[in-house]
């Protein structure tokens, strides 16, 4: 167990070094290794035990119900209300003093809310929905940046049992259109404007226009936050101020089916169509506190935990949102970027408000590590207890830093695999109990079953690779893709249908002790910063442009981003080439999808490599954007087409 040295660190497979739970941790934690005992032993009886840290209204009759495979029904005949399990148990607990949020606002203004104020808010909002017409199974589109009232939204939706469905608030216009048209939201909250980089940004003209073309909105609820001037549509835009602040703070909440579906979310998959994944109530919240009082070793009413990750992602939605609130946690939520107003800003928060349990994105520790290890050095960082990591593969150097210059080389660091379509952490470390290594997420939690199979399914031994697939049903699993049953089976049951495994998408290995070493994706789906954008969408995006003819995109490995997004792209004939068009091509993209969608790089390519069937080979295509001695191309239809396009690129167009 020796600290940080050098540069071997990117041989995963040699990675030796070991960082075995110190007996004062072990002491103290949650799990033991009775837990994994508990699971193995009775598997059903185990998820029924941690559903039991719920309050149900009725109890279930069956744990699992999976006859209809691959559609579960965890806790089948259970009755709970999930916001009611969030807030209003921990008030009649007596714990309504603690606080539940300590928001940051980005400019540096900040809010303390407690459990009761939180009870009193979601009352309020769950009455304000009320009013508006809204009943159960109704869906609500959430397109808002960090503000306490994008947390109250989502668990006022809960409380009435509205579906919500969250937009990140940094997807354009069109991304938030297709959104509500898929799921016929009929009411969108969003914010005036939202403060990005020190500077207000306006919000609500997005939502303006994508409203224009969504027939099912009947309303748009607009907090104030950056007091932007709005464009205003009497009769259909409502300020929640107007609406919320005079409701009553007193909201019976009613009690659901375990089944009942409480939120959708979109994420990218292998076509340019996002996928609205849907989960339930029960299973879900189950697992989400179950892994978050495991995982991250959370004491109710000691720790300060915080997770920097935004709502729009499910990690907001399982670590910010149901989890920890499930948990009685007191949490930072905080609004803005990493480096407004300098990039001391999360160790400043960290010392603030003596955070204990830090969970972040390796994207943004590579950027830290980018900035100097002397910034977290200025800083009281000694309250920190347990790091966690979650979005991508976290590479042994990056974590290797986190440990020492975030951790004081004290804290264990809980490196967690999941899914927007697993709902919660399904491999990490535990903990207290596991012996951690530098970049391996290590095993399936106690209650999971995961494995890594070959193209026949079959498991491979220690030190054998494939692809990651989850053999047993778990409670927080998605219960499909949102009006696409189809599409759910293709994605994730056609591969390994015999087996009946849920095919993750992702390659991973076995090290010669057995641990699980997540590798990336297999499928044509990036991962930058931690974001999963499909190399589909943002070609269609390209050639939506009246400029282009064809696009081909790929992920090259980037030393902060994880993947940064590298296009090529043939322009119609008489199209002036040079840098106007690139930034003009970056710019529709950012505008067509998001910004987080713009590509790093544009490369004009007079042809594109593709194979007789018309495939294109982006294996190529990625060797050229990782500038590699292009591989074997005898399967193109041209072989001279990767000589046109390297030299092209060589004459630096
Ligand atoms: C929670 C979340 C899921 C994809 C997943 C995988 C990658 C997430 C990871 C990880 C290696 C980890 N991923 N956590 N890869 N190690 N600890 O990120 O959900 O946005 O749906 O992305 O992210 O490729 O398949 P989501």
């Amino acid at each position: 167990m020796t600290p940080p040295s050098g540069n071997a660190l990117d041989n995963l497979l040699s990675e030796s070094r070991t960082f075995p739970p110190s007996a004062e941790f072990a002491e103290q934690a949650n799990a033991g290794t009775d837990l994994a005992e508990r699971a193995a032993a009775d598997r059903e009886e185990f998820w029924a035990e941690q559903a039991r840290r719920l309050s149900w209204s009725s109890e279930w009759d069956q744990v699992l119900d999976w006859s209809d495979a691959p559609f579960a029904k965890w806790f089948v005949g259970g009755t709970l209300n999930v916001a009611y399990n969030c807030v209003d148990r921990h008030v009649a607990d007596g714990h309504g003093e603690q606080v539940a949020i300590h928001w940051e606002g980005e400019p540096g203004d900040s809010r303390t809310i407690t459990y009761a104020n939180l009870k009193d808010e979601v009352s309020k909002a769950a009455n304000a929905l009320a009013s508006l017409g809204l009943v159960a199974g109704d869906r609500v589109a959430i397109y808002m940046p960090m503000v306490p009232e994008a947390i109250y939204s989502m668990l006022a939706c809960a409380r009435l049992g509205l579906t919500h469905s969250v937009v990140f608030a940094g997807f354009s216009s069109e991304a938030l259109r297709s959104r509500i048209d898929d799921a016929e939201a009929k009411l969108v909250i969003t914010t005036d404007g939202q403060f990005r980089r020190g500077k207000p940004a306006p919000l609500k003209p997005a939502v303006d226009e994508a409203v224009a073309q969504t027939p099912s909105i009947q309303n748009v609820l607009v907090v104030k936050r950056t007091d932007t001037d709005v464009e205003w549509t009497e009769g259909r835009d409502i300020w929640w101020h107007d609406l919320v602040d005079g409701q009553s703070n007193e909201h019976a909440p009613e009690s659901f089916d375990a089944e009942h579906p409480l939120f959708i979310l979109y994420t990218s998959g292998t076509t340019g169509k996002p996928k609205g994944i849907l989960h339930t109530s029960g299973g879900y919240l189950t697992q989400a506190a179950y892994t978050h009082h495991y995982v991250f070793d959370h004491k109710a009413g000691e720790d300060v935990y915080w997770c920097t990750a935004d709502i729009g992602w499910v990690t907001g939605h399982s670590y910010i949102v149901y989890g920890p609130l499930a948990n009685r946690a007191t949490q930072v939520v905080y609004e803005g970027t990493p480096n407004t107003p300098n990039e001391a800003r999360h160790w400043e928060i960290v010392q603030k408000y003596k955070v204990s349990i830090y969970y972040t994105a390796p994207t943004l520790i590579r950027t830290f590590m980018k900035w100097g290890a002397d910034i977290p050095a200025k800083h009281d960082l000694s309250s920190l207890r347990v790091l966690g990591s979650v979005g991508e593969p976290i590479n042994p150097e990056a974590w290797m830093w986190y440990r020492e210059h975030v951790g004081g080389n004290r804290c264990p660091i809980v490196d967690t695999w999941w899914q927007t379509e697993t709902g919660a952490i399904m491999i990490a470390p535990l903990p207290g109990v596991t012996e951690c290594k530098p970049g391996s997420a290590m095993g399936p939690l106690p209650g999971i079953g995961a494995k890594v199979v070959d193209e026949l399914g079959e498991a491979v031994g220690k030190g054998g690779g494939g692809y990651l697939v989850l053999d047993q049903p778990w409670p927080a699993m998605l219960r499909g893709i949102w009006g696409d049953e189809q599409r759910f089976r293709d994605t994730y049951w056609a591969r390994f249908e015999e087996q009946g495994f849920y095919f993750a998408g992702d390659g991973a290995k076995y090290d010669s002790d057995g641990a699980v070493w997540l590798l990336g994706r297999v499928d044509d789906v990036m991962n930058v910063s931690g974001h999963r954008i499909s190399t589909t969408e943002v070609e269609s995006a390209l050639v939506s442009h009246a400029k282009v003819a064809e696009a081909a995109v790929v992920g090259a490995t980037d030393p902060t981003t994880g993947q940064g997004i590298v296009a090529f792209v043939i322009l119609r004939g008489g199209v002036e080439q040079g840098e106007g068009i690139v930034k003009e091509l970056r710019d529709h993209v950012a505008k067509e999808i998001g910004p987080i969608a713009k590509p790093r790089q544009i490369m004009v390519v007079p042809e594109l490599p593709k194979t007789r069937s018309g495939k294109i080979m982006r294996r190529l295509l990625r060797d050229v954007a990782e500038n590699r001695q292009v591989g074997d191309v005898t399967t193109l239809a041209d072989s001279t087409v990767m000589d046109l396009i390297s030299s092209g690129l060589n004459k630096g167009s």
